[in-house]
């Protein structure tokens, strides 16, 4: 029994999905937890065997620009510095960790000359409508500037979608990320995105509304599941047609530098393609031809979760890396909170989320940083070591 067969869902009214595995993002704290956690289960030295998982500690500077609005705009509480202290630590396992990122924050970005070589390469992890949160990290980065202009040059910068429900602006990033892309590849950079669950989702609200949709655990709709799944309304009443256009037209997965990278840590991808090319196109013709209940079925195997945990989980990677190349999978989708079991540390208190979070015999890199449940959103430049 693979862990998402295992995954619990809420109480759900009639007109929603009643098969676990149909649920995203379950609310804070209604996520399985093992009964029996294995031996050391967490943050201790035993956790090997679950791959010598560890966190990336991601240190990103004050900003020396007191007027920089865009900053400004994030006014989350940040953990008192005593629990803090509490916090899992590194985990203390294979060679030491080097910080990938450098302590300042790179801004203006230097700009390349022609015929250099691409640029260093982004990943962000999932946005969930939480506009400022992302102009901040991007910021913070030096990938944009303080308007929120594309400020890197020939960086290479991907998302791994799921860019809209739960956060309050999931048009406003959705906005961003395709005016990105126009500047990126004005600059000789690129901005791209992979589509994860929540936008076929999104474009299957919007496409086919309340009509009944056959799950493999009876009737459900693209609304009702999208309502449950935090989808907002504003979302839906500002969707356009060129954002849908756009969406439709996503990757589901990409290969950069050795690393593949997909939204979601499943290897449904295989039941699309044996290479990138025929999954990416199986989406796509799916979504441009094909009906309700094919866009549902592609949605539920997207939504699927923990592949590359526990002990098969390396089997797992290796088994996308040998149909579609690379060394590392990347990956959004599964808040690393809840890959790493830590989000009942104390009762109103955030998840600590140090960076991205490496495991799966270092095979994986985990990107989620749970925006949605006080976490935080990821920017990572890769490779990480
Ligand atoms: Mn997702």
């Amino acid at each position: 029994m693979t862990p998402e067969d295992r995954f619990p869902g809420p109480e759900l009214p009639d007109s929603g999905p009643h098969h676990p595995q149909d649920l995203d993002v379950l609310p804070y704290g209604s996520y399985y937890e093992p009964p029996e956690p294995p031996p050391g289960y967490g943050y201790d030295s035993t956790y090997s065997g679950y791959g010598g998982a560890r966190f990336l500690e991601q240190h990103w500077p004050t900003l020396s620009h007191p007027d920089d609005r865009t900053v400004q705009m994030v006014h989350r509480e940040q953990p008192p510095a005593a629990v803090q202290h509490e916090d899992p630590p590194t985990i203390e396992l294979g060679p030491p960790l080097t910080p990938p990122l450098p302590e300042e924050v790179h801004f203006p970005y230097p700009q390349p000359t022609p015929g250099e070589a691409p640029g260093p390469l982004y990943v962000v992890g999932d946005v969930h409508g939480y506009l400022d949160e992302l102009r901040a990290a991007l910021h913070q980065q030096g990938l944009i500037d303080a308007d929120g202009h594309w400020s890197a040059g020939r960086s290479r910068l991907w998302f791994l979608g799921d860019f809209t429900d739960r956060g309050p602006d999931g048009i406003g990033v959705i906005d961003l990320v395709m005016q990105l892309a126009a500047e990126a590849a004005a600059a000789g950079g690129y901005c791209r995105a992979l589509m994860g669950n929540h936008e076929l989702l999104f474009l299957g609200a919007a496409r086919y509304g309340d009509e009944p949709v056959q799950s493999t655990a009876g009737t459900a709709s693209f609304l009702a599941a999208w309502r449950l799944n935090g989808g907002q309304q504003q979302d839906l009443e500002r969707l356009e047609t060129h954002h849908i256009s756009w969406l439709s037209r996503l990757p589901a997965i990409a290969l950069e530098d050795d690393h593949l990278l997909l939204h979601s840590d499943t290897t449904a991808y295989l039941e699309y393609g044996e290479s990138i090319a025929e999954v990416n196109d199986a989406v796509h013709h799916l979504l441009a031809d094909e009906g309700a209940d094919e866009w549902w079925d592609c949605f539920r195997r997207f939504t699927k979760r923990f592949a590359f945990r526990g002990q098969a989980g390396p089997t797992a990677v290796h088994e996308l890396l040998g149909a579609y190349g690379g060394r590392r999978v990347v990956h959004g989708h599964s808040p690393i909170p809840y890959l790493t079991g830590s989000t009942h540390a104390e009762e109103g208190v955030p998840p600590h989320v140090p960076g991205p979070y490496i495991y799966a015999d270092e095979l994986a890199i985990a990107m989620d940083g749970g925006v949605t449940m006080e976490g935080r959103l990821l920017v990572a430049r890769l490779p990480l070591n």
